[in-house]
């Protein structure tokens, strides 16, 4: 049995790992993979570790890989249960908010990162706010499921850094969300390794 290792790319949507690793006081490996050459930082061809060739990619203790971010966090909730909102529909409305962020919210960034037309990044931009306004009408507290982060909230974090970064403007719970966050210790201990602040 080893310890966890996460491959991640700087502000990718493997921070939301990231955070959640350093937020639960995990003992985890990190390993930079540069996305856009498939190249680790110790210079290995990333597709050669994980066919997929995209992150995150979590290593177990086990030493078997799990991928799609939806099943790492899920997985990190389920191991650090304080990272996950409590009730009897925990689980379920869990997974109902990352498949919201992951299949809605991630995917509607995609003309912004793949150099989009003037027109594909307005519409994309519309769409990022609207989906966001969806999701703040059912916040419970300062953060989605109340006044704990969950893995759910840091997802969306790194979306509503994305947002930022691409100019799209967000409600106010939601920039008030990224705000609460940008202060954790964690998040902060995290962006910094990744070298975003
Ligand atoms: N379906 C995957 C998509 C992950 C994904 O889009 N990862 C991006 C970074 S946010 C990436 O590694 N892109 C590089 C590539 O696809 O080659 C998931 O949900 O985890």
């Amino acid at each position: 049995m080893s310890r966890l290792k996460l491959y991640y790319a700087p502000g990718a949507c493997s921070l939301a790992d990231h955070i959640a690793l350093r937020e639960a006081g995990a003992s985890f490996d990190l390993e930079r993979v540069d996305i856009r050459t498939h190249t680790t930082e110790h210079g290995v061809d990333f597709r050669t570790i994980s066919a997929k060739g995209y992150v995150p990619a979590l290593i177990l203790a086990d030493g078997q890989m799990l991928t799609e971010n939806i099943a790492v966090l899920d997985y990190l909730a389920t191991l650090y249960p304080q990272l996950a909102p409590a009730g009897p529909l925990g689980h379920s409305r869990l997974i109902e908010v990352l498949a919201f962020v992951s299949t809605e919210l991630h995917r509607a960034f995609k003309p912004m990162w793949h150099g989009g037309s003037e027109r594909e990044l307005a519409r994309a931009a519309e769409t990022v706010n609207a989906l966001l306004v969806l999701l703040s009408g059912g916040m419970k507290g300062t953060f989605l499921f109340g006044q704990e982060p969950t893995v759910a909230d840091f997802y969306l974090f790194v979306m509503l850094l994305w947002a930022e970064r691409f100019d799209v403007d967000v409600p106010q719970p939601m920039a008030d969300l990224r705000a609460h966050m940008r202060k954790r210790h964690a998040v902060r201990a995290a962006m910094t390794t990744e070298g975003l602040v």
